[in-house]
């Protein structure tokens, strides 16, 4: 297979891995240069046609989605005979040897990579896509620290009859991530994938799975029936806010998990902020750098709520990248050597050489992007092998002013800051003129200058509805003027009355009328029936009073 060339174009260079269903070749792009990751579905498999339908699934999936912290799919292969998949080549490892490496993560990177799965997923599941298997296998994270989610390979298009029965536990994921609603063979949901980041992140936390067992079987019963260990039995450190997201996200009823991957992020996003609101805070400031200042603020101010988020992504990012790929075994004392100036690759093969960890920040500076401009320890102090090393890495231009993005639409927005790498992130809904999922108010302002990744949160309008007159009315006329009025019917109670000349009319309703509400609100009315003892003949009457 080494030296094959696929379509004229992608050059098989040396096989990286083996799934269950699945070869993953490293290849050289000839056309680009640049290095791709091919797919094969195993030879073994190629004949059998669930396994050729599942390939084709990933690949239905893969094609829906495009996002940065998703592995994407660039090309699809040629031959019906031999199918294959072209998707980016991610150069690091996966979360699965992080962990196995380190054990436990400290939380503020394991909260970070939690809100990125679910920033991938948020996307998938506007697709339409379930992944269905989110596991650390799946979840590759690359040098420079970038999560991306793989593996869409036994994703559900929603609206497809793919039930997760029937098929073998060996390729459906792993048990040890599994929801209750998959171990009990029921059909995944958008749920499903929320209850394996909770399980993810239990692990990242505590270093192990939150159910183990001697069998596949024992685990999904645990994933049923028991309830976890709390993370903050095995990880005290962890806070108890973050040890409730996980819990909640990890709740046996679909229906008590998180809504969304947004509302879950958002959650991880609060848990990470500082609970006393006396302590000092990083304060964020238009067209400023993000710098600590001592400042009374309440906990869900909007400002302290970015400049955290914002201070703990460039922190977080910048001390999680490079650290998982060094040599800590020489315990040795050597002289510091000099890295500010180099490039942080050249850097860091020094640093292996020396045997020294190398921890990075990113500040945005003059220099190019990458330039080591700073280190911890001057050059030529002591340093033991093994010891960390801190090295502050310009970040360039990775910085960017943000777009004005109010009275724009909610979803061209969208697409306009995740070009730019920018998070999207809608933090209210208010009642407002202006049509539906229209930007409102954003925060940072227009300008001011950013990491890439960060996230810029959002107030849009829900439009805005005035409750009609209902009272008197038969429910159809009553469900026609709120069609007109853009609202919905709600919950619909009875009141038993003796006057004939009222029944199947409405008494009253919920909110007024004359209420300026949220487009597409129900209302909620109360309508007239005929009290039971009185032997009268059903209502007749349909006309309007
Ligand atoms: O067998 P291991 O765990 O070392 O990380 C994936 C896994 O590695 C790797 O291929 C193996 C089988 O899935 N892999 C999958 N997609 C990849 C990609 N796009 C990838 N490695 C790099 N880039």
């Amino acid at each position: 297979m080494i030296g094959t060339i696929l379509m004229e174009r992608y050059r098989l260079e040396e096989m990286i891995g083996e799934g269950g269903m699945a070869s993953v070749y490293r290849a050289l792009d000839l056309r680009t240069g640049h290095r791709v990751a091919v797919k094969f579905l195993r030879q073994e498999l190629q004949a059998n046609p669930e396994f050729l339908d599942r390939f084709r699934r990933e690949a239905t999936a893969a094609s829906r989605m495009s996002h940065h912290n998703i592995v994407n799919l660039l090309d699809i292969g040629d031959n019906p005979n031999s199918p294959y998949l072209v998707f980016e080549f991610v150069d690091g490892k996966t979360l699965k040897d992080i962990i196995k490496e380190h054990g436990q993560l400290p939380q503020g990177t394991a909260v970070q990579i939690a809100i990125r799965i679910l920033s991938a997923l948020r996307h998938a599941h506007e697709a339409g896509v379930i992944h269905r298997d989110i596991k650390p296998q799946t979840i590759l994270v690359d040098k420079q620290g970038y999560i991306k989610v793989s593996d869409f390979g036994i994703a559900r298009m929603v609206g497809a009859h793919t039930s997760d029965m029937g098929e073998t536990q060996s390729v459906m994921g792993s048990v040890h991530y599994f929801s209750p609603e998959q171990a009990r063979g029921e059909m995944a949901t958008f749920a499903s994938d929320l209850y394996s980041v909770g399980c993810v992140l239990y692990e990242m936390l505590t270093g192990h799975v939150p159910f183990e067992g001697e069998t596949q079987v024992s685990v999904a019963m645990q994933h049923v029936q028991a309830q976890a260990q709390p993370v903050r039995s095995f990880a005290p450190e962890v806070s108890e806010p973050i040890e409730s997201v996980v819990k909640k996200a990890m709740e046996k009823v679909p229906e008590s998990r998180y809504p969304s991957a947004l509302l879950m992020a958002q959650a991880l996003h609060d848990a990470l902020l500082p609970q006393s609101d006396t302590s000092p805070v990083p304060v964020f400031e238009e067209g400023k750098k993000t710098k600590p200042r001592t400042r009374r603020r309440p906990r869900e101010s909007l400002g302290t709520k970015i400049a955290v988020s914002l201070l703990s992504l460039v922190l977080i990012a910048g001390i999680f990248t490079g650290s998982y790929f060094i040599y800590r075994d020489i315990v040795n004392t050597t002289r510091t050597p000099l890295l500010t100036g180099f490039l942080l690759s050249s850097a860091m093969r020094e640093a292996e050489r020396e045997g020294i960890i190398i921890r990075v920040a990113r500040n945005p500076s003059d220099e190019p992007v990458d330039t080591v401009i700073d280190q911890s320890i001057d050059v030529g102090q002591p340093i033991k092998r093994g010891d960390v090393l801190l090295l502050v890495v310009s970040s360039g231009h990775a910085r960017k002013p943000v777009p004005s993005v109010v009275n724009l639409d909610l979803q061209e927005v969208k697409r306009t800051l995740e070009r730019i790498s920018l998070e999207v992130l809608v933090v209210k809904e208010m009642i407002h003129s202006a049509p539906k999922g229209t930007v409102l108010f954003q925060d940072p302002s227009e300008g001011t200058v950013v990491d890439a990744g960060s996230i810029v949160q959002l107030t849009i309008s829900s439009g805005q509805a005035k409750v009609p007159q209902l009272s008197g009315f038969i429910l159809a006329e009553a469900r026609d003027a709120l069609r007109k009025a853009k609202l919905e019917i709600g919950k619909v109670e009875e009141m038993a009355i003796a006057d004939t000349s009222q029944v199947g009319r409405v008494a009253s309703q919920l909110p007024v009328a004359g209420e300026l509400v949220a487009e597409n609100s129900p209302v909620d009315l109360v309508v007239y029936i005929l009290q039971k003892t009185e032997a009268t003949e059903s209502p007749k009457n349909e006309g309007k009073p």
